[in-house]
């Protein structure tokens, strides 16, 4: 089948690219060399360019079905109450440690690997942005949305067109939940993305735990999140809102390394980088070092590379290089791969953390890979 060659093709992309990135100096031309060879042979005997998304399984989520699955989650902690101590003896709150959230951890890494049939070969990117998506509706003035509430679990939230598709995301955390009862969505939701990036090769994501679900009642309103067909300014103020200043916007899109758009959710379509289940700083090189023009189809107005017309840039993307400000801190991620992954999580994590009260002295967890 066309898509599934093409998802191998990627596959030996990320590959190749994997052990570069370990030992990694101020260029990855090579490994760009080879991941495009790949990924080009796979274009011209697949007879399409890219794609290797499937349909999402099902549709858009109903408040119900959430509802339900809060219900089990609920019952399932409920068991485990009555499993640890039970009503007779003083229950003992259960008061998860180090270890527990590695467990998780472990869980989640172990699914990515084995559910490799999904995308690219990786549910990976679909996390990263459904963590995102969780936390991005943050605004700091009213001290609304955040990561704390897992509010898209419900509609409308569940039904914002910006959060089409991450039903997919939401789906594989479950049999995670339903096996670690105590941990909140919210927490999980975060985790799962914390763990995709470490396991795409990422940098250390540092983690504190203490997100609380909240219901439908806190559901943030619709357009808080980015418009992928406007430029600079609305980038800023989106990002502004949550707290965010032009450096950190900027750490924060080297993300886009990650996973692509699909015409069923965005209407967009295609990947960024040659190589979207690895994180690496391709993302700023090929911005800066690629020829973009606009794609001639019908869908959106999106950008596509000169050279192989595979890879895409959302306008808002391509406001990066337009702005002169974005532009010399793509110039600087772009040279330095050590220094983006640096950014990247310092900015990811406050990302993550927007509007989550921790108490004083939370512990900060950095997890083991599932390698390591
Ligand atoms: Fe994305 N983003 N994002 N994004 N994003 C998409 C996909 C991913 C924007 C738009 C889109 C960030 C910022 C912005 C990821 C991570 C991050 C898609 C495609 C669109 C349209 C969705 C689809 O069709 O499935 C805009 C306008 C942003 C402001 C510049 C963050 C910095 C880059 C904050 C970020 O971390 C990831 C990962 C994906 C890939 C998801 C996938 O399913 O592969």
């Amino acid at each position: 089948m066309a898509s599934s060659a093409s998802r191998q093709l990627f596959r030996a992309a990320t590959r190749a690219a994997a052990p570069a990135r370990r030992g990694f100096t101020n260029s990855s031309s090579s490994v760009n060399a080879s991941a495009r060879a790949a990924f080009r042979q796979g274009s011209a005997g697949a007879g399409r360019r890219y794609y290797s998304s499937e349909a999402p399984k099902s549709g858009g989520s109903s408040t119900l079905l959430w509802v339900g699955v809060g219900a089990v989650g609920v019952g399932a902690a409920a068991y485990y109450l009555t499993q640890n101590g039970g009503a007779a003896a003083a229950p003992k709150a259960f008061k998860p440690e180090f270890k527990d959230y590695q467990a998780v951890y472990n869980e989640i890494a172990k699914r990515l690997q084995e559910h490799d049939e999904y995308d690219d070969g990786s549910y990976g990117p679909v996390l990263v942005r459904l963590a995102w998506h969780a936390s991005g509706t943050y605004d700091k003035e009213s001290g609304t949305g955040g990561s704390n509430g897992a509010t898209m679990r419900f509609a409308p939230e569940s039904n914002h067109g910006a959060n089409a598709g991450l039903i997919n995301a939401r789906n594989f955390l479950e049999p995670v939940k339903a096996k670690f009862p105590w941990i909140s969505y919210s927490d999980l939701w975060i985790l799962g993305g914390v763990c995709s990036i470490q396991e795409m090769m990422g940098p250390k994501i540092p983690y504190r735990a203490g997100r609380a679900d909240r219901d439908f009642n806190s559901c943030t309103p619709d357009g808080r999140l980015p418009d992928a067909a406007q430029g600079a300014q609305h980038v800023r103020n989106i990002f502004y809102r949550m707290g965010f200043n032009d450096q950190e916007i900027v750490a924060l899109a080297g993300a886009h390394a990650l996973g692509r758009c699909h015409t069923q959710n965005s209407g967009f379509d295609g990947p960024w980088t040659f190589s979207p289940t690895v994180l690496t700083n391709d993302y700023y090189k090929l911005l800066l070092g690629s020829k973009w023009q606009w794609r001639k189809w019908d869908g959106p107005k999106q950008y596509e590379d000169k050279e192989t017309k595979t890879l895409m840039m959302l306008p808002a993307d391509m406001a990066f290089i337009e702005d002169k400000t974005f532009k010399q801190t793509v110039e600087k991620y772009a040279a330095d791969n050590d220094l983006f992954f640096k950014d990247f999580s310092a900015v990811i994590v406050k990302l993550f953390e927007l509007g989550v009260p921790f108490p004083e002295k939370t512990e900060t967890f950095v997890f083991k890979n599932l390698d390591e």
